[in-house]
C-alpha cells in the first residue's frame, strides 16, 4: 500500500524530498543509493548544515546519524522539533547505537523511527516510505484543519493556537510581539455592486498581497473571519509593526483594485489596527487582541484606509 502511493507520486512527476545527514560520506552514499531513483535527495555532513537545509528546502523526511562531531544527531533532532518551520518533518535515526535506552531517548525527543547500521536497503526503503506516506496524510489533515478554504491563509482556529504559542514564546524570551487586525473598507457595498463571486476574488487577492508583503519566516497571515484579516508578528515591536502595516496598505494601493461604491474609493482599501507588547507573566494575549481591535476601530472612525496603534 505504501509503495503504491510513492509510485503514484512518481508517475505524477513528484519526487518526495529526503534529507540524509551523516558525518561519513560513505554512509551518505549508501543511503543515497537506496533513495536516488524515487526521491529527491539532499545531503548534509554536519548538524548545522542539516538544520539550514531543512528550513530552506522543507524535506518530507530526514534520516539522521547520531554520532557526529560538533552537533550530534540528538541536538539536531531537538532543534528541528523546537522550530515551527521544521517541527512536522519526520526524523528517522540511522545509527550503530542499538541499545534500548538510546532508542527510547530518540523517540522521546521526537524521532519516528530507528534504523540500525549497517543498513539493509530494502528495510530502509520500506520504513522510509511508510513514514513518508504518514507524513503526506498528516500534511493533508493539517491543511484541512488549519487553512481557510477560500484564501488559503491560516484560519481562525489556527490563529487562536498560534497566538497562544507565540505569546508564550515571546514571554519566555522577553521579546516583543505585535498583532495587526485588518478589515476591508465598505466591503458590503463591494459585494452589492460587483457580486459575491467578485467579492471572493477580491478577498483572495488581498490574501496573496498579505502573504507577499510579509518577509520574515516567522510572520503569519490569517483570515480572521469574513472580510477581516490578521497578521501575527513575533519578535516585532511597534516600529516594525507600523512598517509592515504601511507596506500592506501600499501594496494594496499599488494593485488599484476598483471599488466604485466606496466613499474613499475608487479603489479597494483596508483599515488596520496595531497592538504590540512584551508579554509578562501576569498579562494575557486577550489584551493584545482587544488593543488591536480598538486600534482598528479608531482607523475606521478616523476615515478608513489607514493605520492606528
Ligand atoms: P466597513 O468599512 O465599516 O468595514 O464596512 P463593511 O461593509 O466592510 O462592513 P460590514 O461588516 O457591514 O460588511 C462586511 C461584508 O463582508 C458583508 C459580507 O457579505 C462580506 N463578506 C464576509 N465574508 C465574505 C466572503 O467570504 N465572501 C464575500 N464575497 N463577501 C464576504
Ligand atoms: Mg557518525
Ligand atoms: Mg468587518
Ligand atoms: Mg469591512
Amino acid at each position: 500500500m505504501w509503495k503504491k502511493m510513492l509510485e503514484e507520486l512518481n508517475q505524477q512527476g513528484i519526487k518526495p524530498r529526503v534529507l540524509i545527514v551523516d558525518d561519513q560520506p560513505i554512509n551518505i552514499r549508501l543511503l543515497n543509493d537506496v533513495f536516488t531513483e524515487q526521491f529527491d535527495v539532499l545531503m548534509a555532513t554536519t548538524g548545522e548544515k542539516a538544520l539550514a537545509l531543512a528550513k530552506e528546502q522543507q524535506p518530507d523526511l530526514i534520516l539522521l546519524d547520531i554520532i557526529m562531531p560538533e552537533m550530534d544527531g540528538y541536538e539536531v533532532c531537538r532543534r528541528l522539533k523546537a522550530d515551527p518551520l521544521t517541527e512536522f518533518i519526520p526524523v528517522i535515526f540511522v545509527t550503530a547505537e542499538t541499545e534500548a535506552d538510546v532508542e527510547a531517548y530518540g523517540f522521546e525527543i521526537g524521532a519516528v523511527d530507528f534504523i540500525a547500521k549497517p543498513i539493509n536497503p530494502a528495510v530502509v526503503r520500506a520504513r522510509a516510505i511508510t513514514h513518508l506516506t504518514l507524513k503526506l496524510y498528516m500534511d493533508n489533515m493539517r491543511n484541512i484543519a488549519w487553512l481557510d478554504g477560500l484564501t488559503g491563509l491560516l484560519n481562525r482556529r489556527r490563529f487562536d493556537e498560534l497566538l497562544t504559542k507565540n505569546w508564550l514564546l515571546c514571554r519566555r524570551e522577553q521579546r516583543p510581539i505585535a498583532l495587526l487586525m485588518m478589515d476591508v473598507d465598505f466591503f458590503k457595498r463591494y459585494n452589492d455592486h460587483y457580486g459575491h463571486l467578485a467579492g471572493d476574488d477580491c478577498l483572495r487577492t488581498i490574501a496573496s498581497t498579505l502573504k507577499a508583503t510579509l518577509h520574515r519566516p516567522a510572520d503569519l497571515a490569517f483570515r480572521y473571519g469574513g472580510e477581516e484579516f490578521a497578521c501575527l508578528l513575533p519578535f516585532t515591536d511597534e516600529k516594525g509593526a507600523i512598517f509592515c502595516a504601511n507596506a500592506i496598505l501600499e501594496a494594496l494601493k499599488a494593485l488599484e483594485l476598483p471599488h466604485a461604491t466606496s466613499d474613499i474609493g475608487p479603489f479597494v482599501t483596508l483599515s488596520i489596527g496595531i497592538a504590540w507588547t512584551i508579554p509578562t507573566q501576569a498579562g494575557s494575549w486577550t489584551q493584545l487582541l482587544h488593543d488591536a481591535d480598538t486600534a482598528l476601530y479608531q482607523s475606521k472612525s478616523a476615515g478608513r484606509n489607514r493605520v492606528s496603534s
